[in-house]
């Protein structure tokens, strides 16, 4: 597993090279704008059962055969497999989020994953619909801009926003995020 120190150090190695003043801006920034990426993953992991619970139900809602006999939510026990399995990529997204690096994404979550669903007849679209609803929701929370039309009554705001810019390269960097679990499953 990787971080973006880590990160700098092996691709400088891999090169022969010392580390170069690039490298060391981009690290700068990172350390710079370390405050906002902590609130970032905050905003995702204090609000994630809730992010994981609305995006299966969202995902049953618009796909209702999936809790019916025959459909990969049914019975409870597969219905909690699920559930599982969603909270177990948001975890993994806010991890890659904190490091800076998606390497832990993909070795300790993504790594097989596609086989094992291709095994267990998991359908791939229906997860890629809750990992994309999710995407949105994570977009929304390090935003701390929660539409109320859509959040009702369990709207909630951390308040810690650095409002200029809502966060827009983190928001982009998490998206990426949520964005490999969709290729590496699709
Ligand atoms: C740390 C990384 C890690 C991951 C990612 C992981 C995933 C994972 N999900 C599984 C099952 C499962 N995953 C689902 C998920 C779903 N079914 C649906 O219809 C939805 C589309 C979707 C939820 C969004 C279901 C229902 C099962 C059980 C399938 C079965 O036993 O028939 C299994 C098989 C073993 C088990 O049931 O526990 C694994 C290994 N396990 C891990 O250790």
């Amino acid at each position: 597993m990787l971080d973006s120190f880590s990160r700098a150090v092996v691709t400088a190695d891999a090169k022969t090279a010392a580390i170069g003043g690039a490298d060391l801006n981009a690290l700068k920034g990172f350390i710079a704008e370390g405050n906002k990426r902590l609130d970032a993953v905050n905003a995702i992991a204090s609000n994630a059962s809730c992010c994981v619970s609305d995006a299966v139900a969202g995902m049953i809602c618009e796909n209702q055969g999936l809790i019916q006999a025959g459909g990969n939510c049914y019975p409870n026990r597969r219905m909690a497999a699920c559930l599982r399995d969603a909270e177990i990529v948001l975890r993994y997204v806010t991890y890659a989020l904190l490091a800076g690096d998606a390497s832990v994404l993909d070795d300790r979550c993504l790594n097989g994953l596609k086989e094992t669903y291709a095994a267990l007849g998991v359908p791939t679209t229906s997860t890629v619909r809750a990992v994309q609803i999710m995407k949105a929701q994570a977009a929304a929370h390090i935003q701390d801009n929660p539409s109320e039309a859509l959040a009702g009554a369990k709207l909630r705001k951390m308040g810690s926003i650095v409002v200029e810019d809502r966060c827009a390269t983190l928001v982009a960097e998490a998206s990426s995020y949520f964005d490999r679990v969709i290729s590496a499953l699709s």
